[in-house]
């Protein structure tokens, strides 16, 4: 099958949404243990089952020679002292890389390779971000007040593994520190070591 070649309208506007196909959206109590503070979960939760991110896709077929493209919107908000962020996940298919341009708002990019090696990228809006291939990756927004907006492109046959960051957590995790945005060791990750 040949596919015609198309153009998606991606403006604030149009609340960056317009064609895309396919929209995800992530409450609260589909991320159980990701954060670390479970009374303040547990305590949110109870009020609310808050969004606290969402992805509109631009579908196509996940094989390789495909670009799988998106955009995703992370909400702010924290639970305890951590920033509302992305499950996170390596891709199946590990030697696979992603960009991400931030088109709105302020975060970090919390990165780790399976051997334990991690990275994390503060950016602001008009800055891309490369997540090189093997670096699991999750989207943190660091302001209190504004979405984080990003579009992301990757591989058609990357596919995501959820699982082992569920299992073994990120080593790094980013909490606001007397209002200072602070990258923190994660005291519940398990080390390659103790796998
Ligand atoms: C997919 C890419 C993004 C994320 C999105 C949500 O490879 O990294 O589209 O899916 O940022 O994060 P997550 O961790 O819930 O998939
Ligand atoms: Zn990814």
């Amino acid at each position: 099958m040949m596919d015609h070649p198309f153009t998606l309208k991606i403006s604030p506007e149009r609340g960056y949404l317009e064609l895309f196909s396919n929209h995800i959206t992530r409450h609260l109590s589909a991320m159980r243990n990701q954060f670390l503070d479970k009374d303040a979960y547990e305590s949110i939760l109870k009020k609310e089952d808050v969004l606290v991110y969402e992805v509109y896709e631009s579908k196509r077929p996940e094989i390789a020679g495909e670009l799988l493209h998106g955009i995703s919107i992370v909400h702010p908000g924290k639970v305890g002292d951590e920033y509302f962020m992305t499950k996170g996940h390596f891709h199946s298919e590990l030697e696979t890389a992603e960009v991400y341009y931030c088109l709105h708002g302020q975060g970090m990019m919390v990165m780790e390779t399976p051997e334990g090696s991690w990275t994390v990228e503060a950016f602001n809006a008009g800055d891309l971000v490369y997540v090189s291939p093997r670096w699991a990756h999750r989207s943190v927004n660091t302001s209190l007040i504004e979405d984080l907006i990003m579009l992301f492109v990757y591989p058609g046959n990357a596919g995501h593994d959820y699982r082992t960051i569920e299992r073994q957590g990120f080593r790094k995790m980013i909490v606001d520190k007397d209002s200072q945005v602070a990258i923190v060791d994660n005291p519940h990750w398990i080390s390659p070591e103790e796998r």
